[in-house]
Parts: structure tokens; sequence; C-alpha cells
């Protein structure tokens, strides 16, 4: 193990002390740090070049390229944390489900999960089925220096979702069939994928990565009882296996309004917000104890740089009072959002925060 290469939740003293991890810690920070959802990606045309003639899920297993597509927004934007590139369908894909990224749509499975018999399909996942990710952040800890990095799972709604629909969908009405029509099987299917994911985390922790998040990008779309019945155990399973390590654990979701205070209480540090309520209010809903991240529109990055600064200021004075706050957008980059925009935006959040 390299100097720098950090033992699992005890990074080099400089990623510990970077302002990313004290705000998750709710310690006083320098200035408010800054990273974006999907900050890697289409939005880069240093990205788009790399990626040129390489599918998705083939690129998240070459570690050379992994390594350097995370470094891209963290060099051009000086971001105060990289997300490792890969996505939440990939541990799925280690196991053996016969899924792809299909260009323009997203995660496409060939064998929806429906039966009970299909459930067999959802092996445990080893550190031995994602090498490429073990070697990846092996390199990125080394290139990285101070800066943290954050690993990543989908939460078990939203990887349930893709898995029962068989791809991307609006409506959610096979997931919620399956939810409402065989609690029993739904209940074990998001048991199992507690454990896939909760292993994909781990893996990423013992590699080196200093934070991790939970995307639940389409929990949602439920109601608060179904929430706390049929989901918030399997989330809870995920933080309180990876507990121990001792380092932050983000959750985020889109529309999540009305879940904020179940979501606090599934057990992460921090609690991604979108645009739809204040930061002042996700406090009150969230409740103490929490750091919060979020929360500008994305789409307000197409306006004016004036309109930018003006919504990014409404957001820094909600979040005045918080125990700790990260900047981050309500939800990932737009693929055709101007890069300089972002890097525009990083500044003023430093300039205005710095302390
Ligand atoms: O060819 C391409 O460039 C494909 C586009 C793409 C990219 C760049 C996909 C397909 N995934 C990714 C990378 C990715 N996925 C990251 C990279 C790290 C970073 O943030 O910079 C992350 C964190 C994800 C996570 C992810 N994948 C989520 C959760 C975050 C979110 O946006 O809510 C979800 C829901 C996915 C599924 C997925 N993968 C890809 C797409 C287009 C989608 C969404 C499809 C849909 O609308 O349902």
């Amino acid at each position: 193990m390299s100097a720098n290469q950090s033992p699992a939740g005890k990074p080099p003293t400089a990623t510990y002390e970077s302002a990313f991890l004290k705000a998750c810690r709710r310690e006083a920070v320098p200035h408010t740090p800054v990273w974006f959802m999907r900050q890697a990606g289409r939005s880069l045309p240093e990205y788009r070049k790399v990626r040129e003639g390489i599918p998705m899920l083939e690129s998240c297993m070459r570690p050379e390229l992994v390594t350097e597509i995370t470094l891209q927004p963290v060099r051009r934007h000086g971001v105060d944390a990289a997300i490792f590139f890969s996505d939440i369908v990939v541990p799925l894909k280690a196991i053996g489900i016969d899924l792809d990224i299909k260009p323009g749509i997203g995660p496409v499975v060939e064998n929806p999960i429906r039966s009970r018999a299909d459930l067999a399909r959802l092996r445990d996942l080893t550190p031995e089925d994602v090498t490429y990710v073990t070697e990846a952040i092996g390199l990125l800890t080394r290139e990285l220096g101070g800066t943290p990095l954050i690993g990543f799972a989908g939460a078990p709604f939203t990887l349930a979702s893709y898995l029962v629909e068989g791809g991307p969908s609006r409506n959610h009405e096979h997931t919620k069939a399956l939810m409402y029509g065989d609690p029993q099987m739904w209940a074990d299917l998001l048991d199992r994928l507690a454990g896939i994911t909760a292993a994909f985390l781990k893996v990423q922790i013992e590699a080196g990565a200093s934070a991790v998040q939970l995307f639940d990008s389409w929990v949602g779309a439920l109601a608060p009882a179904d929430y706390r019945r049929s989901v918030l155990p399997a989330s809870r399973k995920v933080f309180e296996a990876v507990a121990g390590y001792g380092v932050p654990r983000i959750h985020f979701g889109v529309g999540t309004g009305e879940l904020l205070g179940l979501m606090g209480e599934a057990g992460a540090d921090v609690v991604g917000v979108d645009w739809r309520v204040p930061l002042d209010e996700a406090a009150r809903r969230v409740g103490p104890g929490k750091a919060l991240q979020g929360n500008l529109d994305p789409a307000v990055l197409f306006s004016s740089r004036e309109a930018v600064e003006t919504k990014t200021r409404e957001i820094l004075d909600a979040a005045a009072g918080l125990e700790g706050h990260v900047f981050n957008l309500g939800h990932g980059v737009l693929p055709s959002t101007d890069p300089d925009a972002l890097t525009r935006l990083v500044e003023y959040v430093h300039t205005q925060t710095a302390r």
C-alpha cells in the first residue's frame, strides 16, 4: 500500500481535513465545498473524446479510463470532491444480470425480474466480481492528492425499479405492482439488493473511497407510508452495513420533499435535497444531526450568469444556519450544460463563502 492510499475509513490527513469531509462531519469549513452529481460525463468535451467508440459499461471496467474520466472535472472545475466514474447497474452486471446501458436510453435489462424464481439470479457480490473497481480506486487515490473520492451505489428501490421494469420508467407500474401485490417477494428482492449494494460500497471504501453516496433517484415516486413500510428497512440495512468504516454516508433522491424525514431515519450522515424544497425547510424536515447537500436546479445553469448567481445566493442564504452544507445541484448535470458555467459556479460559491 502506498503512502497516499488509505486503509478503509482512514484517509490521509489532507483528505481527512478537506472542506468536503469537514462539511459532511458538520465541522467548521474554510469555504462551502462544491461537487456536482454527474460532473464527469457528456457536458465535458474531454469526456466525449476519451469515450469515443467505447460502450458505457465497458468504459466502467477499464481502470485507466475510469481514472482519467473521474479526474477530468476535478482538473477543469476545481470541485472539492471527485465521484468515482461508474454506474448504479455495474454491480448487477458483475453478478451476471443480463443488462446493457443503451446510448440515449439508459440501463436496459433483457429479462426483467418479476417472479420469485427470478430472485435466484441475484447472487451475492464478492470483491472478485469487481476487481476493476478496486484497481481504479487504487490508481485514483494516488492521483487525487488531498481531494476526497466519493464512492456510490444505487439504493435498493431504484435498482429494483430497473430490474422489474426492464429499463427506465416514468410510472414504475410493474415495480409498484410487485410492491403492493407480493409484499413478501418485494421485501426479499430489496433485501438481496441491499446486500449487493452494501458489498459494492464496502469494496469502494476498502479500496480508498473516503465518502459514499446512495442514489435513490426514483424513490420520490412513493408516498411516505409506502416508503416507511417497503423501502426504508432495506436502505437502513445498507447504511448500517458500512457504518463501522466511519466514512460519511450521503443519501440522495429526487422529488423526495415528503420523504426527507424518513430518509434521515434511514441512517445517513448527509441528506441530499433536490430544488423543490429550500434547504432551511429541508433541515427542519430531516431533523438535527445531519448535514445537507444541494440544491440548485440543474436547469438554472442554462440561464444568465446573473440568474445563476442570484439562485445560488438564495441557496447559500437558506443554508446559513445548517449544521453542515455541501453545495451541489438538485440532480445530475444535464448533458448539454456549458462546462464554463459549472466552473464559474464553483468559483462563485468558494468566494461567497470564504471564511
Ligand atoms: O454513454 C454515456 O455517456 C451514458 C450516460 C451515462 C453516464 C455518463 C450513464 C447511463 N451513466 C453514467 C455515469 C454515471 N451514472 C455516474 C458517473 C459519475 C458522475 O456523477 O460524474 C453516476 C453517479 C451514475 C449514477 C446513475 N446511473 C444514477 C443515479 C444518479 C442520477 O442521475 O439519478 C442513475 C439513475 C443511473 C442510471 C442511468 N445510467 C445511465 C443513464 C442515462 C441512466 C438514467 C436512465 C433513466 O433515466 O432512468
